[in-house]
């Protein structure tokens, strides 16, 4: 060989032709966790399908519970089950409740994943996060990367119990041969979200803040850290697509991320949502704050590989998203606030 030629490694990732295709119809599809963003939008994005959903409310299961979660997976025997159910929160809300996100994530996993084996379930997929990769990992963050580095502190104990149920499906798989396979989504947004300006994550948190700031004349908008993280933002209906296209054509060990391989920063990101709300004051950086992982962009060569790629461009999504908002959330607040 020339020592003029380099060589590169070249990338591969089973697509999964037609006679591998896991046809929806006629099964049932148990999506654990419908009543959060994630779950919403998979019960939106699947009554398209020729398939018949299964949910149950928090009141009746509760899918911490081992024994109540075996007793109704017997009882309902889904075809296929979604585990979009999560303790979830923004940076801060992470980092000061590490108990919830660390102990109800963990007892999610370890109630609905061997529930779903034991009862069996046809297919299972699970949702990690491309927060539970190193804090330093290469960008764009290839799956590869999982457990090659140390945590984001502000979110090790989310993604500590994440790594566990994404290890969970892998070791039911190698073990039982069941099909349990996992996706992992990049930084979401969408309706249904959680517009809490303390607990909330970034997008919602400052759409919430810049409503308010506009409807009571506050000068500023207050956004935590430095403004220069870099983050990637998905919308939720796209995540949906996403994991409805994943599930009828991937089966293997592997996660496989689903983002847009686009990130920016969380300055640039305030500015889109003060345009967008129309908030005219100004930005103030609050430094006490923390900012997190510097930057979290995720690879997409898998999903691409499996033809899918996402749709909602994020100004447009950050459009839709503060519409919903105005809609479900701002006006039974702003009625209490007539001056604005
Ligand atoms: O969305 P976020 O809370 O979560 O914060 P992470 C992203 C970035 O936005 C951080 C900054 O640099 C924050 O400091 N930021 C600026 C704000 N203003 C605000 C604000 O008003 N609210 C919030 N929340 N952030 C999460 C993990 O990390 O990623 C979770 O903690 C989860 O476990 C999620 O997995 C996907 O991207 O830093």
């Amino acid at each position: 060989m020339p020592d003029t030629l380099t060589v590169v490694e070249r990338r591969s990732f089973p697509r999964g032709g037609t006679a591998d295709r896991f046809d929806l119809a006629g099964r049932s599809v148990f999506v654990a966790g419908h009543a959060g963003m994630v779950g919403r939008a998979l019960v939106r994005r699947l009554s398209a399908e020729p398939c018949r959903l299964l949910t149950v409310d928090r009141g009746t299961l509760d899918l911490r519970r081992p024994d109540a979660v075996r007793a109704w997976m017997d009882a309902h025997r889904p075809d296929v089950v979604i585990v979009a159910a999560a303790r979830v929160g923004g940076i801060l809300a992470n980092a000061t409740e590490p108990v919830d996100f660390l102990a109800d994530n963990l007892a999610i996993a370890n109630a609905v994943i061997p529930a779903a084996h034991a009862a069996g379930t046809r297919k299972l997929l699970y949702l990690g996060s491309s927060c539970i990769y190193p804090r330093d990992a290469p960008q764009p963050i290839s799956e590869a990367a999982l457990l090659t580095g140390p945590l984001e502190p502000t979110n090790q104990w989310y993604a500590l119990a994440k790594i566990a149920g994404v290890k969970l499906c892998e070791a039911y798989r190698r073990q039982f041969g069941f099909d349990a396979i996992t996706a992992m989504p990049t930084n979401l947004y969408g309706p249904g979200d959680r517009f809490d300006p303390e607990r909330g994550h970034v997008l919602p948190a400052l759409m919430a803040k810049a409503h308010r700031a506009k409807r009571d004349g506050t000068g500023c908008l207050e956004v935590w850290g430095t403004g220069t993280p870099r983050r990637e933002f998905l919308h939720v209906d796209d995540l949906a697509d996403g994991l409805v296209h994943l599930l009828t054509r991937y089966s293997g060990p592997e996660p496989v991320n689903i983002g847009t391989g686009t990130d920016i920063a969380i300055a640039e990101l305030a500015e889109l949502i003060c345009e967008t709300v129309g908030f005219r004051g100004r930005i103030g950086y609050r430094s006490d704050r923390p900012d997190g992982t510097p930057r979290k962009r995720l690879d997409t060569f898998r999903m691409r590989s499996l033809g899918w790629q996402p749709r909602i461009d994020l100004a447009d999504g950050i459009a839709q998203t503060y519409a919903w908002y105005r809609d479900h959330v701002a006006m039974d607040e702003d009625s209490l606030h007539p001056t604005g």
